[in-house]
């Protein structure tokens, strides 16, 4: 499993390949006579506390009484343009700030050759390793090596050569943010410490050059290592952020920096214990799909797009994410944690109408839900500014974010038309809290963490449903379906995520048994509830209660089938015949999360070929040469979002039961999957021929029945014990 090229990358975005422990990222250009790493640390962001203006949880807000008027005009009229629903309700962002890059860390080598013989700049994701070889004239071979390290919390590099004594160059630092910033160098420790503008948030970095041989010598903001037989750096970073409404401020980073830079063990033992720990969660799943991987550039097998390629680029997104997302950080963002700018696209910040969401889909299917552990502590620090919010915006009690947040909370409303009210986003985020136990089955999860946030998230819901005048039902209002179209009152995406929120709620209340007479609330509630789910004029399941949908629409955003995926509420073979529908007049085009997304809807409805065809679009127009996803530009969501389709091709357990194989193209008419979770505790894995499964492979870790669709005899209740692993024949 590497990724490999014969150049190095001209292009930050589409050719530089990255490294990360989650908290700090790292990007490789592998340019012979000047190195480049890009460097990030998560939580530089500016924004929050501390700008002009802006205080924790007290954003603007429309006028007291607006959000009524807008309901009242919606009773009225039906439906209002964005604009004027923004005009009313919208408020300009203050402070909101945005993901910052670090800088970057510049090797400058001596008599680097212009044209280096027998390069290669690879990434190897089994080690979580990039290295970096050439020969010179000499025919010296130099061998860079890079790698990101959670437990050391450093970002490591390793620089030699296969004769003694031919290592040197010169380190240097690029800020991020020039003028702001100092750095100092003292015995072989570059330092760099600064205030970002506004918000002054205080950062620091340092980084330690050692050698073995040769001379290191300290200049004006430099380290220049000159004859050393192989020369080593270690680099951490870190912020006075601390994820704390309503400060958002910690302790100086420079004791923490301090601690790793000095305290990383030798690079030998380091890099072993990096692979162990990245390894441990790596190593989990295996997938073959029949083809091998070619022996060619990552960007030349990418135009061949074969099977083998496209078990890289599931992997790749696993990869990812154990890169951008460990505990101790922020949840991954829009470009996970790597960043070259200070103003990047949409603020690299945490969308909440798909993308952040997406990100997450592939943690706990392909058995890294220990990734999903920033997410969860993110959505539950939301609970508090959020709390602010329900109470400022709507008067009620429960807890609400909208469109789009960032690292300090903002669960307030933007101005931008087509984006800024998504009071149901709460909903959504909360279903990956529950998924963790469905998953897992950790009770105490449940209880302590998803419950107290899903049950926060439903009374807000409990209390702000209203009575549609059209049938009277209860009804999401103003209600929008995102990015698209008219406010109206009850557009599906909204009524399909309150209904899985008071599904969800009310079996995790059942689970814990707990909350008697807020299930009888849920339920009373779920009999008037709007399902959101309806059939059209020309058989499309409805994006809004009116039938309003135009079948040449080919829009991105395919909100209305929440129900099918994430979602579970269609079931129906005539609602999923509708969603076929659908999905077919919206098309196969989109942005690369688009594109991502369709795979999992195709696998849903059980169409293996279209499911592989949309993951052959993305790689076909939305990959760029590095495997990083292009809405465009660069956003990571594609990448995991086409991960947890995959996944979703061939295992599904949304509705109770374990089904092997649900999605199978027949291009794929044999191979192997081990290590892929089932909801109920169950690691599957399954081989297959011929475009059936073979063997499949069941290991329990919570004991109790297992449900599974056995091709060749209906759904089979499998008895397993905790700890056993249960080999199955299908009937053929
Ligand atoms: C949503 C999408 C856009 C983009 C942005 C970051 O608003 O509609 O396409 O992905 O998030």
């Amino acid at each position: 499993m590497i990724l490999w090229y014969d150049r190095p990358a001209a292009s930050w975005e589409s050719e530089t390949l990255p490294i990360g422990n989650g908290a700090l990222g790292a990007t490789v250009h592998g340019t012979v006579a000047t190195e480049r790493l890009r460097l990030n640390e998560k939580t530089l962001w500016t924004g929050g506390p501390g700008e002009d203006g802006y205080l924790s949880g007290n954003w603007p807000r429309p006028r007291p009484g607006a959000v009524e008027e807008v309901q009242r005009a919606l009773d009225e009229h039906g439906s209002l343009p964005p604009g004027e629903v923004a005009a009313r309700l919208g408020t300009p962002p203050t402070g909101f700030g945005a993901y910052q890059t670090f800088g970057e860390l510049l090797l400058d080598v001596p008599d680097a050759p212009d044209d280096p013989a027998g390069y290669r700049r690879s990434l190897d994701l089994g080690d979580a390793v990039a290295t970096v070889t050439y020969r010179d004239v000499d025919g010296v071979t130099f061998t860079r090596e890079y790698l990101a390290s959670h437990p050391a919390g450093v970002v490591a590099g390793r620089i030699a050569a296969d004769r003694p004594g031919r290592v040197s160059f010169t380190l240097r630092f690029a800020g991020g943010h020039p003028g702001c910033e100092d750095v100092t160098v003292r015995d072989g420790r570059l330092r760099v410490r600064g205030a970002l503008p506004g918000n002054g948030l205080r950062y620091e970095g340092q980084v330690q050059v050692l050698t073995d041989g040769g001379t290191r010598t300290d200049g004006d903001g430099t380290v220049t290592v000159s004859g050393a037989d192989s020369a080593t750096f270690v680099f951490s970073a870190g912020t006075d952020y601390a994820p704390e409404y309503p400060h958002y401020r910690g302790p100086d980073p420079h004791e923490r920096v301090t601690a790793a830079v000095g305290g990383a063990p030798p690079y030998d033992e380091l890099r072993r214990a990096h692979v162990a720990d990245h390894r441990e969660l790596f190593d989990r799943v295996r997938l073959d799909l029949g083809e091998p991987l070619p022996d060619l550039p990552t960007d030349q097998a990418l135009a061949g797009r074969g099977s083998g390629l496209q078990a890289l680029y599931f992997q790749y997104g696993r990869y990812l994410l154990i890169a951008s997302s460990r505990p101790g950080s922020l949840p991954a963002n829009l470009q996970g944690v790597w960043n070259e700018s200070n103003t990047p696209p949409w603020e690299c910040d945490y969308h909440t109408n798909i993308n952040i969401q997406m990100n997450y889909w592939p943690a706990q299917v392909t058995n890294l839900a220990e990734t999903a552990e920033p997410y969860h502590a993110f959505i539950e620090a939301l609970r508090e500014p959020g709390r602010r919010t329900a109470k400022e915006l709507f008067g009620t009690e429960g807890w609400v974010v909208n469109q789009n947040t960032n690292p300090f909370g903002f669960t307030g409303v933007q101005d931008w038309a087509t984006s800024f009210w998504m009071p149901d986003a709460a909903g959504w985020l909360v279903r990956e809290l529950y998924e963790h136990y469905l998953f897992g089955g950790d009770e105490g999860f449940l209880r302590e963490r998803a419950y107290p946030a899903m049950r926060e998230a439903a009374l807000f819901w409990l209390a702000n449903l209203r009575t549609d005048p059209r049938d009277g039902l209860l009804v999401v209002s103003p209600s929008y379906s995102p990015e698209h179209g008219d406010f109206t009152a009850g557009a599906a995406m909204p009524q399909q995520i309150v209904w899985d929120l008071f599904t969800g709620t009310l079996e995790a209340a059942g689970v814990l048994g707990v909350d008697a007479e807020l299930r009888e609330r849920l339920r009373a509630a779920l009999d008037r509830l709007d399902p959101g789910v309806r059939v059209g004029s020309w058989g499309q399941l409805q994006e809004w209660k009116a039938d309003l949908d135009d079948p040449r629409d080919e829009h991105r955003h395919v909100s209305h089938l929440y129900a099918l995926h994430p979602g579970r509420q269609l079931t129906s073979p005539a609602h999923l015949e509708a969603a076929r529908v659908t999905l077919g007049g919206r098309g196969d085009g989109g942005t690369g999360w688009s594109k991502a997304w369709k795979i999992s809807f195709w696998a849903r409805l059980r169409d293996g070929d279209h499911a592989l065809k949309m993951l052959t679009e993305q790689l076909r127009e939305s990959t760029l040469a590095n495997l990083w996803d292009t809405h465009p530009p660069f956003q990571i969501d594609g990448n995991f979002g086409a991960t947890a389709g995959l996944a979703e091709m061939l295992l599904q357990s949304h509705a109770g039961v374990i089904d092997v194989l649900p999605a199978l193209p027949a291009a794929w008419p044999r191979g192997s999957v081990d290590g892929l979770r089932a909801r109920g505790g169950f690691t599957v894995g399954v081989t297959w021929a011929s475009g059936r499964a073979t063997e499949i492979r069941l290991t329990s870790a919570l004991g109790g029945i297992a449900r599974l669709r056995h091709p060749g005899s209906g759904v089979l209740a499998v008895p397993t014990e905790a700890g056993r692993t249960y080999r199955i024949m299908p009937v053929v």
